[in-house]
């Protein structure tokens, strides 16, 4: 089994033949919906916290949380017991607790490209890697785009962009701030290449969000909006989303039919993440999964990792949920996951630009 890998992706990676495996790793293909802050490789975490230890004062405000809180809060996220999305977002205070200095935000960004793009067999070809502009710590939000930023462009264009998250959490003048910050970065000729919507999805109120969504696009920027993800979402707020033109959606699990005649009508194309909404119980197996709607329809789609710290998956082991027998996989052809690999290709906000 690779290792880190768990569960259900594991299981299927594990029944696939060598040459099937072989087949999905050679496959070009694009990452596109994966979060920077739920993407950090454990070991890297690990020794973060370890420093971390090393160095606590108690007395000195930036060291926000006792290490102790730390370490419960990253046991959290790897042995994830949800019984809805509700408990997700809390232990990620854990990891921001850690990455509160440029030179651990350097590191961290690093770990995560090279987890995805570096190696004999990478996981993909292409990453489009999200984060939220974080002001806290030593830095400002410009101080971390930036950083994060040095790491991404270190990586050629065809392999590597950055889109910045708004989070539904966050105040209108803060979302407002991050779409400046990314129409500066784009014009300066840095590797932003679209917006996200993210966070708690019970959070924030989004029908605000129409002179920003049409700010970003005026930039030239990529639009990207998780929507949907939980059965609380109203259908009135999907439409509301729908209403502003994106060109991707994160999850889309909830979607009733108007907003789907709406999806397949515009060709929107929708990030799948599968190990994702099983574990965080939005979907109650891979055979109820939207991905067979998609996938009978013919529409763009594109498989994604997530969060692979909580989800403790991979691309690949994404990838072979689609090709594993049911009832652990799919059982999809060789065919039908080289379409949906070329889709992926297809979708980036990379391509939107160069076309
Ligand atoms: C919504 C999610 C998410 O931005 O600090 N995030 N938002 N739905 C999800 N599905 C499970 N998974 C992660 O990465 C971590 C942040 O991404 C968002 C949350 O706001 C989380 O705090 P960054 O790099």
């Amino acid at each position: 089994m690779a290792p880190g890998i768990a569960g259900q992706a594991a299981a299927a990676l594990d029944s696939l033949s060598a040459s099937q495996i072989d087949f999905i790793q050679r496959l070009p293909k694009a990452e596109l919906h994966a979060h920077l802050n739920g993407s950090i490789p454990i070991p890297t975490l690990v020794e973060l916290l370890s420093e971390y230890e090393s160095h606590f004062d108690p007395a000195n405000p930036k060291h926000q949380l006792p290490p102790s809180e730390i370490r419960a809060g990253i046991d959290q996220l790897q042995n994830l017991n949800l019984s809805s999305l509700n408990g997700f977002f809390g232990p990620f205070t854990a990891v921001y607790a850690l990455i509160s200095t440029r030179e651990a935000t350097l590191r961290i960004t690093r770990a995560v490209l090279s987890q995805f793009l570096d190696g004999e067999s990478p996981q993909c070809s292409y990453l489009e890697l999200r984060t939220t502009p974080r002001g806290s710590g030593d830095m400002t939000r410009l101080e971390y785009v930036s950083a994060v930023l040095e790491e991404v462009e270190r990586y050629p264009e065809e392999k590597a962009g950055l889109i910045l998250s708004l989070d539904r959490r966050m105040s209108l003048d803060v979302m407002e701030e991050c779409i400046k910050l990314a129409k500066h970065l784009k014009n300066e000729g840095r590797r932003v290449v679209g917006i996200d919507l993210c966070g708690d999805p019970a959070a924030g109120d989004i029908n605000t969000l129409e002179p920003l969504v049409h700010m970003a696009k005026k930039a030239g920027l990529g639009i990207t909006l998780h929507i949907a993800e939980t059965l609380d979402n109203p259908p009135e707020e999907s439409l509301k989303l729908l209403s502003y033109k994106p060109d991707r959606l994160g999850h889309a699990t909830f979607l009733n039919e108007e907003a789907l005649a709406i999806v397949l009508k515009e060709k929107m194309c929708v990030e799948l993440c599968l190990t994702s909404n099983l574990l965080c119980k939005t979907v109650a197996s891979l055979d109820a999964h939207h991905i067979r709607y998609y996938l009978k329809h013919n529409h763009p789609i594109t498989i994604c990792t997530d969060d692979v710290l909580p989800f403790r998956n991979s691309l690949q082991a994404e990838y072979a949920l689609l090709m594993a027998q049911p009832p652990l996989g799919l059982g999809l052809s060789e065919k039908e996951v080289a379409r949906i690999a070329q889709m992926s290709m297809e979708s980036t906000f990379s391509t939107k630009t160069t076309k």
